[in-house]
């Protein structure tokens, strides 16, 4: 087994840095170039949405994920990380605002404000999404420098599946189902597709952007994606739980809005004490995924602890 050399972290301030980076990024690409302008209405919607507010830890996986598996510094590599963390988060972004539509969750509050479709309308919110989600491929094919061809590929492979294989099917199961009777698996599938499965792309896109010559790239992609799923998972426990037990200021969306809408969550079906202990094992057997391959554990383990932790 390989010694590992592990990071003296403060998990507060390596999420407030990496946070800043990438809100500033996120900043840059709109403030330096032209093609985000016009008409200015939906780029405003888009903006709105995206670059104030959220948590950016889908970003923040895909830096750790990578940092944690470096071997030597490289500055344009890490610019590409970057890069490719802002696309998974205008992703992201771009899911809350379809979610929050009408037709779906329809929800007016969103990061502490009136959602995109309550300030914009809704052709315009559907349509900043979309936009949304082309520029985020936009950037990876356009907007790195150093990545090889295949990489860029591997990366795009990578959050396509995602949404086709999660979020799109996730979301539909999500809304359809709300309201029948519901079973642990059918909740943990639906958590899985949903949510999950963007969390675990987030941590392999960051790995692929080290792990091109690696002999043991299969093994270390196996045990992250297995790592990902687990912490995905306890994210979306938690987020259930928050839900029922805190507060619309604190969360920065409608609380108590899950049994409102009858849907399917870990409480409704298990409780709020097992959801809990639920998340706390899942996250104990993600930071094992992490001990027997060639990787710095400290980051991604302090970080699934942050995930079950947080407040909102
Ligand atoms: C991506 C093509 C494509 C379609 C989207 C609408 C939809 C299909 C999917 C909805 C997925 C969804 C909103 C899942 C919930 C995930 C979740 C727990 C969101 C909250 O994430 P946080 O807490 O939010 O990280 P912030 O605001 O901090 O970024």
């Amino acid at each position: 087994m390989s010694t590992k050399i592990e990071f003296d972290i403060d998990i507060q301030s390596y999420l407030y840095n990496k946070k800043s980076l990438i809100d500033n990024h996120l900043k840059k690409i709109f403030e330096e170039s032209n093609d985000y302008k016009d008409p200015i209405e939906l780029w405003d919607a888009v903006r709105y949405s995206l670059l104030d507010g959220g948590k950016r830890i889908r970003g923040i996986l895909c830096l750790a994920a990578y940092e944690s598996l470096l071997q030597e510094n490289d500055p344009d590599l890490f610019g590409d990380c970057l890069t490719i963390a802002c696309s998974i988060e205008i992703i992201h972004a771009m899911s809350l605002i379809h979610d929050d539509l009408p037709s779906m969750d329809n929800d007016d509050l969103r990061r502490g404000k009136p959602s995109c479709h309550k300030a914009f309308g809704e052709a315009t919110a559907i349509l900043a999404g979309d936009g949304m989600l082309s520029l985020a491929f936009e950037l990876i094919t356009e907007h790195t420098k150093k990545i090889s061809e295949t990489q860029k590929l591997e990366i795009i492979s990578t959050l396509a599946k995602s949404f086709t294989k999660g979020l799109v099917p996730g979301q539909m199961l999500d809304l359809s189902l709300a309201g029948k009777s519901c079973d642990l698996k059918t909740i943990e599938k639906i958590s899985r597709l949903k949510t999950a499965e963007l969390i675990r792309a987030s941590i392999i896109c960051g790995s692929v952007i080290v792990l091109e010559d690696n002999p043991e790239k299969e093994k270390i992609t196996k045990n992250l994606t297995d790592f990902g799923l687990k912490t995905g998972t306890a994210f979306q426990i938690i987020d259930d739980v928050l839900d029922k037990t805190s507060d619309t200021k604190t969360l920065g969306k409608t609380s108590h809005k899950d049994e409102k809408q009858k849907k399917l969550t870990y409480p409704l079906v298990i409780g709020i004490e097992n959801s809990k202990n639920m998340a706390r094992e899942l996250i104990e057997e993600a930071k094992l995924k992490l001990k027997d391959i060639p990787i710095k554990v400290s980051l991604l383990s302090n970080l699934a602890d942050y995930i079950i932790n947080r407040i909102n």
